[in-house]
C-alpha cells in the first residue's frame, strides 16, 4: 500500500518539525533539542518524560535507519510510517504510547489534560507558529472544553496517520498541512 498525497503531506510536516536544525536528517541531535524543549517545563526536568521519548527515538533508529547512517532521510521515514499503519497492532502500541508520552510531558498542572498553553509548548518545539497552533489546538479538541485528555489524543493520532480526509481534525497534530 502506496502513501497517498495527502499522507505523504501530513508526513512530510511531522518530518520537518522533528528536523530541528533543518539539516533534511532525522538525528540524535535534533531528538535531544526535542526532548530538552519537551521536558524542562517550568525549568524542571521530567526524567521519565525524557525516558520515554528517548526509548523513542531509539526504536525510530532501529527500525527507519535501513542504511545505518545514524540518520532517518525523508524516504526512510515514508518508509517507516508506511510498515507502522499497516501493522494495526504496532499503530495502536505506538498511538498509546506517543499519548501517554506527550501527556506525561506537557501536563503542568497534573490534572490529566493538555490546555492550550500546554500545548503551545508543544508546538513551540516542533516550530509551529502560535497563530497555527491555536487553529490547531481547536481543531484536536472535538469535545469543545478547552482541554485535550487522553482519549482524544489517541483519536487525533490514530487520525493524523490513517485518514485520507482533507478535513479531519487530527491531520492538524503538527499544524499546518
Ligand atoms: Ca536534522
Ligand atoms: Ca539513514
Ligand atoms: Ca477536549
Amino acid at each position: 500500500m502506496a502513501l497517498t498525497e495527502l499522507q505523504k503531506r501530513k508526513f512530510k510536516v511531522a518530518f520537518d518539525s522533528q528536523d530541528v536544525d533543518g539539516t533534511g536528517v532525522l538525528t540524535q541531535e535534533d531528538f535531544q533539542r526535542l526532548i530538552d524543549n519537551l521536558t524542562n517545563i517550568n525549568d524542571k526536568p521530567n526524567t521519565e518524560a525524557t525516558a520515554l521519548y528517548e526509548e523513542m527515538w531509539q526504536d525510530l533508529l532501529s527500525k527507519a535507519d535501513v542504511d545505518k547512517s545514524g540518520g532517518v532521510t525523508l524516504d526512510e521515514w515514508y518508509d517507516y510510517i508506511e510498515q507502522l499503519i499497516s501493522d494495526e497492532e504496532r499503530l495502536d502500541k505506538y498511538v498509546i504510547n506517543t499519548a501517554v508520552t506527550v501527556l506525561n510531558s506537557l501536563d503542568s498542572t497534573g490534572n490529566n489534560k493538555i490546555n492550550l498553553d500546554e500545548y503551545k509548548v508543544l508546538a513551540a518545539a516542533l516550530n509551529i507558529s502560535e497563530s497555527d497552533a491555536e487553529t490547531a489546538f481547536e481543531k484536536l479538541d472535538k469535545s469543545g472544553d478547552g482541554s485535550l485528555d487522553i482519549d482524544e489524543l489517541k483519536e487525533n493520532i490514530k487520525e493524523f496517520y490513517l485518514t485520507e480526509d482533507e478535513n479531519a481534525p487530527g491531520n492538524w497534530l503538527f499544524g499546518k498541512f
